[in-house]
């Protein structure tokens, strides 16, 4: 399987080394955020995770081919890129065959992170059970990715562009440990706190590398959920971020948005009329996620190395 997957020399250096790496999505480049602070985001993200000691791994697919650690003109060229897929797990064969160029959901990276051997993986904020799925059934596949992939996903909770509970319920039916980062409650992507709580809450990078050598010991073949909240410096008035997502959520409805371009289209939206306020703040979460990201799989690699 590897033979599939063109990592770069660093990304495969590291590998061989047993040295941290964290893996990085591509569709909040492509389909997340608005260039040129989409590409701002990944050059930030990527010198983060170095400046803690580890090698990023940004994944996407580009020209069909698998690709795991991107250098400085693939960013640029997926940042500009305007008529590109948005690929999940099951979308990389196909795209694949026609040779095109995808940016990669949390559950395409899940699937790519695992096939080169990397465990550790930062993002903003995973897919979920959308508001109404009651009736449309949109539940992303990031849910059932993590029911089966054992790769430890770092976010900043779910945006209520969601349905906050039933995101944790399939969670809990995925067997998939939902861990709060230096915090009782499950945030909720914008703000610190989505008033429901966590199932566990781990103070420490050395308690979370613990936890996910334990996990694999177990025979846990699930990933692990790591939500880690926005530093309340950056985080927005619930209110405020609340009514914006309300309204967005509404003008989907009306336009009768749905299936993979939803998501997309409520960022924008919300983007939009928060008149970038959002965007602000999902970058400091998605650079403050890299940090503790970085810094766990730093931890992970020494502790791997001492057991030898
Ligand atoms: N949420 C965000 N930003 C994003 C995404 C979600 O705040 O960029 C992207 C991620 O790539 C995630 C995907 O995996 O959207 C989920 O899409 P869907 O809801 O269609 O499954
Ligand atoms: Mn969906």
């Amino acid at each position: 399987m590897k033979d599939l997957i063109k990592l770069s020399a660093e990304v495969a250096d590291a590998l061989q080394a047993g040295a941290p790496i964290v893996a990085l999505e591509s569709t909040i480049i492509t389909h997340g955020m608005p260039y040129p602070a989409n590409l701002e985001m990944a050059r930030g993200v990527e010198a983060l995770i170095r400046a803690e000691g580890a090698i990023p791994a940004t994944i996407a697919v580009i020209d069909g081919e698998l690709r795991v650690g991107l250098d400085d003109a693939d960013l640029e060229a997926l940042a500009q890129a305007t008529t590109v897929v948005k690929a999940s797990g099951r979308d990389l064969a196909a795209v694949m065959v026609r040779k095109q160029t995808a940016g990669t959901t949390v559950s395409a990276t899940m699937r790519l992170a695992e096939l080169a051997g990397i465990e550790i993986f930062a993002t903003g904020g995973v897919g979920g059970v959308h508001r109404g799925a009651e009736q449309s059934f949109d539940i992303s596949a990031d849910l059932t990715e993590l029911g089966q992939t054992g790769t430890t996903v770092v976010c900043a909770g779910v945006k209520s562009i969601l349905d906050i509970p039933k995101t944790l319920e399939v969670l809990e039916t995925q067997r998939v440990p939902v861990i709060a980062y230096g915090s009782d409650d499950f945030p909720a992507f914008f703000t610190r706190s989505s008033g429901l709580k966590a199932d566990h809450r781990l103070d420490s990078v050395e308690e979370i590398a613990q936890a996910m050598i334990l996990h694999r010991a177990l025979g846990s073949q699930t990933g692990i959920l790591i939500a880690n909240p926005i530093p309340e410096a950056d985080a927005l008035d619930p209110s405020f971020i609340d009514g914006t997502i309300d309204d967005a959520v509404a003008e989907a409805d009306a336009s009768g948005v749905t299936r993979k371009e939803l998501t997309p289209f409520l960022l924008a939206k919300i983007n939009e009329l928060s008149e970038g306020r959002s965007l602000k703040a999902n970058i400091a979460l998605v650079r403050n996620n890299a940090a503790i990201a970085a810094k766990i799989a730093v931890a992970h690699a020494r502790f791997r190395a001492e057991k030898g």
